[in-house]
C-alpha cells in the first residue's frame, strides 16, 4: 500500500486489491479500471464470518451514468493461516446482455524487485501494451525494466519468490493475467506512489481483457483468485 494513497471517497486506493469492474483499463465505454474500485460496496454482515467478509454492489442511478446496464456484484474474502481467497460473482439482473472485463489488481510487496522471480508465465503468449504479441521467456520472469504485460495464457500456479517469502497464486473464472511494475520512470509519473516504490511492489493481476465476457440476462460469471504464502523463515 502507498504511503502517498489519498484514502479518499472515490479515489482508487494504491495498493490492497482494487476491483476492476465492468472494464480492465481502457477496454470498454466506461471510465478506465471501471467504477467498482471508487464505489462504496456494502457489507453483507448476515453472510459474513470471523474469517469471510462479503461485499455487495448493484447497480443505481450513479453506476448507470458511467455503465448503463442492471448488475449485482458479490465480492467475497476469505483469510486462512496461509491463504487469501477472492472471489468475484457477477450476475446480470437486467433485461440487456452484460459485456465486460473484470480484474482483481492486487500489489504484492517485495523486499526488492530485483531479486523477485515469477514463475507459471514462462512460453505463454502476452500481449505488451497494445505494441503486440509475443512469447514468453522460457525462464521465470525477472523485472528489469517497466512491464505492463497481459498473459493472454496463463500458467497455474504462479509462484512469485521474493527475498523473503513465496507467493504461490492460482485463478479460475479470470482468462488472463497481467503483470505491472512502472519502474523508476514511470513511477515518478504516478503522484499517489512514492518515486522509489516501485522497488518494493510487484501486481499480478488476474484478469478478463483480450475477449470480454458476455452474460445473458439472469445468468451469473464466476472469477477468483487464490494466495498461498510461505515465509523464507518462520519470523518472514
Ligand atoms: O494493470 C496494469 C495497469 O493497467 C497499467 O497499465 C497501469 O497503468 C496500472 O494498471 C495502474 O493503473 P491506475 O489507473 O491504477 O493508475
Amino acid at each position: 500500500m502507498s504511503q502517498l494513497s489519498p484514502l479518499e471517497p472515490g479515489k482508487a486506493i494504491r495498493g490492497g486489491v482494487p476491483i476492476l469492474f465492468p472494464q480492465f483499463g481502457n477496454t470498454g465505454n466506461s471510465v478506465r479500471h471501471g467504477f467498482a474500485r471508487t464505489s462504496q460496496w456494502g457489507y453483507s454482515k448476515a453472510a459474513s464470518t470471523a474469517s469471510k467478509a462479503v461485499f455487495e454492489l448493484s447497480s443505481s442511478e450513479a453506476t448507470k451514468k458511467l455503465w448503463p446496464f442492471d448488475f449485482s456484484a458479490i465480492y467475497t474474502v476469505a483469510i486462512d493461516s496461509d491463504r487469501l481467497s477472492m472471489h468475484l460473482k457477477v450476475s446480470n439482473t437486467g433485461k440487456a446482455p452484460l459485456e465486460f472485463t473484470p480484474g482483481l489488481h492486487g500489489y504484492f510487496s517485495t523486499l526488492d524487485i530485483e531479486q523477485t522471480q515469477i514463475s507459471g508465465l514462462n512460453n505463454v503468449k502476452f500481449r505488451d501494451s497494445g505494441i503486440g504479441d509475443w512469447l514468453s521467456e522460457p525462464d521465470e520472469l525477472r523485472i528489469k525494466s517497466v512491464t505492463d504485460r497481459v498473459y493472454l495464457d496463463t500458467g497455474h500456479p504462479i509462484i512469485v519468490k521474493t527475498p523473503e517469502k513465496s507467493l504461490s497464486i492460482t485463478q479460475s473464472g479470470f482468462t488472463n493475467t497481467v503483470v505491472w511494475n512502472p519502474w523508476a520512470g514511470s513511477a515518478k509519473e504516478i503522484i499517489d506512489m512514492g518515486d522509489m516504490d516501485y522497488k518494493n511492489m510487484i501486481c499480478i493481476e488476474p484478469a478478463i481483457y483480450d475477449a470480454p465476457k458476455s452474460l445473458p440476462p439472469g445468468e451469473s460469471w464466476s472469477g477468483s483468485q487464490e494466495i498461498v504464502h510461505t515465509p523464507n523463515n518462520k519470523d518472514g
